[in-house]
């Protein structure tokens, strides 16, 4: 039930006899996950502000770990500061307004947004002209001081995107553009702007891909296991809805078939329109594209028909978690030619050990003991920097780490590529002495 309380501590007419009007609102009830995502509390305030009618100068929004955003926006007409608790699903909000500007429509905004259905404002006038008395003073040598202050190189706006788990953390700093914010019967679908990394992709809170390191990921998913094989034609491809992926494995000319299994239309769509660069390949003759669901793909897929099989999923969480189950992976051993290749995208051995430590388990219980690898690599906007490619091959005639160097070499020079080379391919499998007792635990 929608309960309100409101107190008007003063005059109805706005700021008469005043310097300014104030509402003190307590937002009770909210959407907790809305009050812990300081990118939508930020957009939100702003847009508060502007259906007003205020002209939005500048935002500074910070989130508090593990939960908590306070911000506050400046408007010409004075500004519009938030604290929220999600714990208790509860926002302090102040509408601190001069002139003639309805804050009651930034409170009726907001509260729609924060899905508050309970709330309580006060209202009252600030500065009474009553009690105070106007001092003229000669402002012209402050106006001096200003324009020698003033840096206009200076970036003001300081707003965080964080990838997170409970203990640990990574934040991008960005700028405040939402490219493309839809979300999905599976997930969140953004695209935001870092300054340090460009554009990036992330779905529900977790970074995908991002303009400026994406390469690091997508060369390795794909070139070493296609040098390691040998004879690479026909691949699947499971997630990977950015396209980075597919774009690498198609700049092989003896790739023959590549299909593409992405459950959700939306990040294709966000990509091929924001992030044209990655979503490079979508109109490859070679590729065929499906949006569907990649684990009921691999149930029905026909048996020793792929030469590679790549699982580019995002964290098991919602709706990529079925692409860490044993079944799932057992489909795919099953959809691997005799000679075939699996490389899945394997999590973090700093950030998401248990992850990392059964799929390692799962690939070496399918594939055999030996022909379970792992491929470390940096991914700077993933959190710990340190994530995993794990691989299993089925003939185990086939070393992972035995490739052609020259081959490799005229390779990357012909294409161009920024992270994957012969030495990266051999190094990348050596594991640090933590990594290698995390595998071997059991
Ligand atoms: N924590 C991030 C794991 C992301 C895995 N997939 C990224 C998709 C890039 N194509």
């Amino acid at each position: 039930m929608e309960k309100r309380t409101f107190a008007l501590l003063n005059d109805k007419k706005r700021t008469m006899g005043a310097l300014g009007n104030h509402i003190l609102v307590e937002f009770m009830r909210c959407d907790p996950h809305v009050l812990n995502d300081v990118s939508s509390i930020e957009r939100d305030m702003v847009e508060a502000a502007r259906k007003a009618g205020a002209t939005v100068i500048n935002s500074t929004f910070h989130h508090f770990s593990p939960y908590g955003v306070s911000g506050v926006v400046v408007i010409e007409e004075s500004h519009l500061a938030i604290h929220t608790w999600p714990e208790y699903g509860y926002a302090a909000v102040d509408l601190f307004t001069c002139g003639e500007m309805d804050a009651w429509i930034s409170f009726d905004f907001l509260k729609e947004a924060f899905r508050s259905d309970s709330y309580s404002a006060i209202e009252m006038k600030r500065g009474s002209k009553n009690l105070l008395k106007r001092i003229d003073f000669d402002i012209s040598s402050s106006r001096q001081k200003a324009d020698e202050w003033v840096n206009p190189g200076m970036y003001t706006r300081n707003v965080w995107f964080t990838d997170k788990d409970e203990f640990q953390a990574l934040s991008l700093r960005y700028t405040g553009e939402v490219y493309h914010d839809v979300t999905t019967a599976y997930q969140r679908v953004r695209i935001l702007e870092s300054p340090k990394y460009g554009k990036f992709l992330a779905l529900d809170d977790m970074v995908m891909t991002t303009e400026n390191d994406e390469f690091h990921y997508h060369e390795m998913i794909s070139h070493p296991a296609i040098f390691a094989h040998g004879n690479v034609k026909n691949v699947l491809v499971i997630g990977g809805g950015d396209g980075g992926t597919v774009r690498e494995v198609l700049r092989h000319s003896g790739i023959e078939k590549v299909t593409m299994v992405e459950i959700d239309g939306e990040v294709i769509k966000a990509c091929k329109q924001h992030l044209p660069d990655i979503a490079a390949a979508f109109d490859d003759p070679r590729l065929e594209l499906i949006v569907g669901d990649g684990i009921s793909f691999a149930e029905q897929a026909t048996h020793s028909s792929y030469d590679l099989i790549i699982v580019d999923g995002s964290d098991p969480v919602g709706p990529a978690e079925g692409l860490f189950s044993v079944g799932f992976y057992n489909n795919c051993y099953k959809a691997l030619k005799p000679d075939g290749i699996l490389v899945a995208q394997g999590e973090s051995p700093k950030f998401n050990e248990a992850a990392f430590t059964d799929l390692h388990d799962t690939i070496e219980g399918l594939f055999g003991k030996g022909n379970a690898y792992v491929s470390l690599f940096y991914v700077p906007t993933y959190p710990t920097g340190m994530w995993s490619f794990q691989v299993g091959t089925k003939a185990s005639a086939t070393d992972f780490g035995h490739i052609d160097a020259a081959e490799v070499e005229a390779f990357v020079q012909a294409k161009g590529l920024k992270y994957y080379n012969s030495s990266i391919h051999t190094a990348s499998l050596a594991l640090p002495n933590f990594v290698r007792q995390l595998l071997q635990r059991k």
